[in-house]
């Protein structure tokens, strides 16, 4: 299995197996049903996804890789911290 690098979030299983003396090939993807606000990928919105939200408050240094900025505006704030809030649990 591999994760896909275009956006990290998207798995690749993938495996070779014989039949009627011939190899064929199984490809399968699929991507996991992560709420929007879980930064640690447990499955939940919580205390922990909070910590890193809170911890990456204020402007992004990298905009492309700002886990935090839920709203994509290239900034930790208070639109982010209450979709986070909207999906805890
Ligand atoms: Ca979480
Ligand atoms: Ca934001």
């Amino acid at each position: 299995m591999n994760v896909d690098p275009a956006n990290g979030l998207t798995f690749w299983a993938h495996h070779e197996y014989s039949i009627n003396n011939s190899w064929r090939t199984w490809v399968q993807a699929f991507t996991p049903d992560f709420p929007v606000g879980d930064l640690d990928f447990d499955g939940q919105v919580g205390t922990t996804d909070l910590l890193v939200l809170l911890g990456s408050w204020g402007p992004c240094d990298d905009c492309n890789d700002c886990p935090a900025d839920l709203d994509g505006d290239c900034a930790v704030g208070v639109k982010d911290l209450l979709t986070l809030l909207g999906n805890w649990g």
